[in-house]
């Protein structure tokens, strides 16, 4: 008989204790622990998870029929995504890992940009020169994932030294992933957050998967929150596909670092439903029975029936944010298929402020190589 592989990763969120939870499976809220938003955040929190779901179905749609390169989902990791950033104010800072750039729509970034870093064209602002999903907005206070695992922990807390030393008044938010925990630099950065306790929110979204290996064979430690009290600072556990549990532990921890209480670290307990990237494929390393389990607690779907019996939701309230959110995603795409890769004669701008004339020498025989191409279709020898 074959031996399985397949190593169950992690249990499905249930209310167990120290693991913050507020929505019931069944979408209704414990009222003690209920924040109360205001009806306008959680139509916002809505659409943002909703278009992220959308945007990451489309996206994912068009690497499948080879238009853009590659992708990297946050299917079941939308209440996680979106919750965390969401209590941040405008100037705060955002150090994502692969499957954060969702929170670009709490910044009101535009769908179309997004699309052109996917492509990488004319238009896309860092130029064609980075992988997909590593989207840059300095203005919006959004810095571009590094690919290398856990950095964005050590930039983080860098970040948040630098605010302190300066006196800005800001709190900077970093994520890893459950298998970022396992490299040094997340230790370095726990460790540096501990001693010099700047205003920095640590979010781990644990989503039960580093690529094939499950989280269980990352850690002996009972759970990743609890990392925390090593480095001497507050670790929480939160059910990550619960929005309200994700807004209200993000809130207090972005709060308390803004107050000087310090860096608090945040594990989200969610689930990575597709392959970790375009190129892979799930199934060869995990059973359907878990995921299936897992899709049970979706997020979306558990928020939807808390809004709806606040009388929030409707089918036609959705229809039309799934209208507006797809033609946003289609005339992206249309626009940016259109635009066509960027000119060839940035290839060597934003590296030196004045470009060295040996550069200089090399732009002008390249930019004279590109005319004679566009002459008779081939490059001089
Ligand atoms: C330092 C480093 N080692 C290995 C890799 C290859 N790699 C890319 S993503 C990944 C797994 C990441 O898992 P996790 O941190 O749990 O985040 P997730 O992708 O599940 O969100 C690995 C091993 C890398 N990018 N950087």
């Amino acid at each position: 008989m074959p031996v399985s592989t397949k190593i169950p990763a992690t249990k499905p969120p249930a209310a167990e204790p120290g693991m913050l939870q507020i929505l019931r499976p069944d979408g209704t809220a414990d009222p003690a622990l209920d924040p109360k938003l205001p009806a306008e955040e959680l139509r916002t929190l809505y659409r943002c998870m909703l278009q992220l779901r959308i945007f990451d179905t489309r996206m994912l749609s068009l690497q499948r029929s080879g238009r853009i390169g590659f992708y990297g989902t946050a299917t079941g990791q939308e209440a996680s995504t979106i919750g965390t950033a969401f209590p941040l104010k405008p100037e705060d800072w955002i150090f994502p890992a692969l499957r954060e750039g969702g929170t670009l729509a709490l910044r009101n970034y535009p769908i179309r940009l997004m699309v052109a870093q996917l492509i990488g064209n004319a238009i896309d602002v860092v130029k064609g020169r980075q992988m997909p999903c590593h989207y840059s907005d300095p203005e919006r206070h959004y810095v571009s994932m590094s690919s290398v695992i856990a950095t964005q922990f050590p930039h983080a807390v860098g970040a948040a030294m630098a605010a302190k030393i300066k006196g800005d008044p800001v709190v900077i938010l970093g994520y890893i992933g459950d298998g970022g925990t396992s490299a040094s630099d997340f230790h370095v950065a726990m460790n540096f957050a501990g001693v010099y306790k700047p205003p920095v929110v640590l979010v781990c979204q644990n989503n039960g998967w580093a690529i094939s290996v499950p989280t269980c064979a990352q850690t002996s430690s009972e759970t990743i929150a609890q990392k925390a009290v090593a480095y001497g600072f507050e670790g929480v556990r939160v059910d990550g596909n619960d929005i309200l549990a994700v807004v209200t532990a993000s809130r207090r921890a972005i709060d308390k670092a803004r107050s000087g209480g310090g860096p608090t670290f945040i594990e989200c307990v969610t689930y990575r439903r597709l392959g970790h990237s375009s190129s892979d494929d799930p199934t060869r390393y995990r059973d359907a029975a878990e995921v299936k389990a897992w899709e049970e607690k979706d997020p979306i779907e558990r928020f939807r029936k808390y809004l709806e019996a606040k009388g929030l939701w409707s089918a036609a309230w959705h229809e039309q944010l799934e209208t507006e959110i797809n033609e946003e995603i289609t005339a992206g795409i249309r626009e940016g298929e259109a635009a066509g890769p960027p000119p060839v004669s940035t290839l060597f701008d934003d590296v030196y402020r004045d470009c060295p004339p040996v550069l200089e020498e090399q732009r002008q025989d390249l930019l004279r190589q590109d005319e004679a191409k566009k002459g008779d279709g081939a490059f001089p020898l």
